[in-house]
């Protein structure tokens, strides 16, 4: 095999033909060293290889019928320890947006003579890609190009990416969609438990006495897990505070509807009233926390009276709550993005975890403080990405983090940078003041996602070069790009995924990506070779290649899964929970490929804290707390509406680039923006059903149809971020901790449109 040197030059086009095969005309029948065009020998036709789904953090297991090594069905794979035979909507229609007719198939290159995006083979793309970035790096510094992931691809190739773009190219600054979705809970987690360790396991759902679900619509954003919610035999009370009613709150025995982003404030409201009516675990405390006394005499002063004042619940419904905590044997306490989306979501975060720990709800069935994470690898990025965290949860300004990491790649060691990377809304502004000029964008649509929309896509178009990789050149992002380069999908190849209770399962390839898409794992590895310092990435030859080196980056870590022998292990074990040393002693089988159906995966469970340890250095978890904060945009005269946004139905992902490439799925919600209006609220303003709708908010505006329903309060107004012009409207601003945006509270003005 070919190796680079750090300075090599660009390697030629023939070089490249030989290596990867990539630009023979007979692309998809010539398996190259890239492993293109071949789906693994072992799926013998009419076999089944199963797969962890790609869209959600539940990690559900699909089962995918080959016929003549073409994937013709699916179906939920039986004795999963996740889904257990379930899948939702998207699952099911998993493999319908691969054959999508906008699947990106060549490189494109922006010719501003023409104005046109062009197409390019590989070797011209890349080499634009390393000469422009390199240019931009020369002229204005190291720092001067960044980059923005994902956690929507395997490990593996995060973690390339990460390393090749902090330690091979020289960039500082590159973050991830992560940022939108679980910054939050990865810091208060950091903070408070010594590592970013989510503690339980699924079946604490099954097991708990009490089940709180703080904004999360697990119903509709996670079906699975409510299935296992479903399958609890403790008749459990199901409380939800939301200010919505979802479909899980309809569900639920109790929910609380308060006023948004009030929770802090509730949750110091309970702690005071635990401890005032002596429900706490006084022992749990003294024996494995620390700071529970100044935040006991912090929470003194949210009395019943305030909490009900700023919640917007009775003073009933509070002491009701506290009730049931407190009545309880195993609480659990969950999360999702009505937490983390907040201008002060780190302490509320924490405010829960504070719950769990004084009343020693954690470590024990069916308990703990539970942050449910979003994407299919969004612990994947938050663990092994190098933004936020460097490889294996490390921190950058470790001097003995950094040469653990050096060690294990082989890499000089002053090539680790020695801080953090800035944030997304950092790197947004860094371009706005034209210190970053060049920025590459992988997996992710920032264009339609990111708050505020319209100073996104402003900033996107400043950038001197802009590289967009997607699997299709048609979404909002890439058609922005100077260079698109088209990448394969789930399915179209090989990794392992990190699920919500830490659970890592693989990902097979079943399909040939169209075209001349690669993996992102190979656009890697060319962007390597381009950028000349392919000899620092030799061990990264292929995904199992790669996994072999993250087991090293795990090994000793909280997150160790140096125990785990290869995929194969994995697929016989229905995936396994970090952490699994390689000290001990797994029964599951070895073999490398696991027989369809036959196998009854040992429901082993793995939950964290069982001992009462922490990862912090004196082993006791901490109690932080702050003063609660004023939401940043508060509905007055002018916009007097407050704006929710979040998940609209079970059959929408995102951005949408994937979901509505499916006709099944397209019949499952409405094709146009909706916003969700109170009755009384429409009847003041003389607002019919699906009238339609403009919101208006300081920043943009949207048209929308009015569904008109009083599961949303008086005065607040739900839109689902699916459609592209909800970010048009959101208000940036962010955690200070954590720098997540909180997209689900702003104010905007509503009126009929055309009256
Ligand atoms: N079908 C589908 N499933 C998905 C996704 C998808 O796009 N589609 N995305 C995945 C990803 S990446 C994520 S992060 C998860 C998100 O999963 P969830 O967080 O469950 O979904 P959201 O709808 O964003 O937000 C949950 C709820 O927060 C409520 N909320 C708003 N403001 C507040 C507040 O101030 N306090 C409280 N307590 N609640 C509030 C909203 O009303 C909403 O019902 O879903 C994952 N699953
Ligand atoms: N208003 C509002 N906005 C929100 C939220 C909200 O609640 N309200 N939620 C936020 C949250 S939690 C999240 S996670 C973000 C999600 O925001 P995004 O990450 O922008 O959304 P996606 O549509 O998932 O974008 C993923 C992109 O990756 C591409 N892709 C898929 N698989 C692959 C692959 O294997 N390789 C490559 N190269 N590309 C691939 C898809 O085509 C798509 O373009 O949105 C955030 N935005
Ligand atoms: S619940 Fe999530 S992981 Fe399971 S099938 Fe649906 S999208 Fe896939
Ligand atoms: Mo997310």
């Amino acid at each position: 095999m070919t190796t680079g040197t750090g300075t090599q030059a660009a390697p030629s086009s023939n070089w490249l033909r030989q290596f990867t095969g990539l630009l023979s005309s007979d692309l998809n029948q010539q398996p190259g060293e890239f492993g293109l065009g071949q789906v693994p020998a072992r799926l013998k036709p009419d076999a089944i290889a199963s797969s962890v789904c790609g869209f959600c953090s539940t990690g559900c297991s699909l089962d995918i019928h080959l016929r003549d090594n073409e994937p013709v069905n699916l179906t939920p794979s039986i004795d999963y320890p996740v889904n257990l035979g379930m899948a939702c909507p998207k699952g099911w229609e998993a493999l319908t947006p691969l054959s999508a007719d906008d699947r990106a198939t060549t490189p494109l290159l922006f010719n501003p003579r023409t104005n046109v995006r062009e197409p390019v083979d590989w070797d011209h793309a890349m080499q634009v890609f390393a000469l422009r970035f390199k240019a931009i790096q020369h002229r204005f510094g190291r720092e001067s190009v960044a980059w923005l992931g994902t956690g929507q691809i395997p490990t593996e190739e995060l973690a390339f990416l990460g390393a090749l773009g902090k330690f091979g190219m020289g960039i500082r600054h590159g973050d991830s969609n992560t940022r939108q979705c679980m910054a939050t809970s990865a810091v208060a987690y950091k903070q408070s438990f010594g590592f970013d360790a989510p503690p339980y396991t699924y079946a604490d759902f099954e097991d708990s006495d009490a089940i709180v679900l703080i904004g999360s619509n697990l119903a509709i954003a996670h079906p699975i897990l409510w299935q296992r919610v479903l399958q609890n035999k403790n008749r459990p009370e199901i409380i939800v505070v939301d200010p919505r009613k979802t479909e899980t709150a309809m569900a639920a025995t109790k929910h609380y509807a308060i006023k948004p982003k009030s929770d802090l404030v509730l949750f110091y409201g309970l702690a005071r009233l635990l401890i005032d009516s002596g429900s706490i675990n006084r022992p749990f405390i003294d024996a494995h926390t620390s700071g529970f006394d100044s935040f006991a005499a912090h929470v003194h002063q949210f009395s019943l009276d305030r909490v009900a004042e700023e919640t917007g619940l009775t003073g009933e419904q509070v002491r009701g709550f506290a009730e049931s905590i407190q009545r309880n044997r195993a609480v659990s306490f969950w999360w999702t993005m009505g937490i983390n989306q907040g201008h002060e979501s780190t302490r509320t975060a924490q405010a829960i975890i504070a719950l769990a720990l004084m009343t020693g709800n954690i470590g024990r069935p069916g308990t703990g403080a539970n942050s449910i994470t979003g994407q299919c690898n969004a612990m994947g990025s938050r663990l092994f990405s190098n933004t936020s965290a460097l490889l294996g949860g490390r921190d950058f300004s470790e001097p003995t983090h950094r040469r653990e990491v050096a060690e294990i790649l082989g890499i000089p060691f002053e090539r680790i940078p020695k801080t953090n990377s800035l944030a997304y809304d950092q790197i947004l502004d860094a371009i706005d003041e034209g210190t970053i000029r060049g920025l590459w964008i992988v997996a992710t649509n920032t264009a339609h996602s990111w708050i505020h929309q319209e100073r996104a896509r402003k900033l996107l178009c400043k950038l001197d070069f802009l590289v967009v990789q997607d699997m299709y050149h048609s979404t909002e992002t890439a058609q922005l790009a100077h260079l698109s380069l088209p990448a394969a999908g789930w399915g179209e190849k090989e990794g392992t995924f990190i699920n919500s209770e830490r659970r890592i399962g693989v990902c097979r390839k079943v399909k040939t990506a169209p075209g001349h898409a690669l993996s992102d794992f190979n656009i890697f590895r060319l962007a390597s070779h381009y950028w000349g310092c392919a000899d620092l990435f030799a061990r990264w030859t292929s995904p199992s290649a790669a996994f072999e080196i993250l087991k090293q980056l795990s090994r000793g870590r909280p997150c160790d899964f140096s125990g785990i022998q290869n995929y194969g292990h994995l697929e016989c074990s229905g995936g396994i929970q970090w952490p699994l040393p390689d000290s001990t002693v797994e029964t599951a089988g070895q073999s490398s490929s696991k027989p369809a159906q036959s196998l009854s995966y040992t429901r082993r469970e793995r939950r964290l804290f069982a001992d009462g340890k922490f990862f912090t250095p004196d082993g006791r978890a901490l109690f932080l707390f702050a003063t609660p904060q004023p939401m940043p945009e508060k509905p007055d005269s002018e916009f007097p509406f407050l704006l929710l946004t979040g998940r609209g139905s079970s059959a929408q992902w995102h951005t949408q680039t994937r979901t509505s490439k499916s006709a099944v799925l397209r019949k499952l919600y409405p094709q146009k923006l909706y916003a969700e209006i109170h009755p009384l609220d429409a009847k003041r303003l003389g607002i019919g059903p699906k009238d339609s709708l403009t919101l208006t908010s300081r920043r943009g505006s949207a048209t929308a149809r009015a569904f008109i329903t009083p599961t949303v309060n008086q005065g607040e107004v739900f839109l689902p971020l699916h459609y592209e012009s909800t970010n048009c409207l959101t208000y940036p601003a962010f955690d200070p901790h954590s720098r997540q945006p909180s997209y689900k509270a702003c104010a905007v003005a509503i009126s009929k449109a055309n009256p």
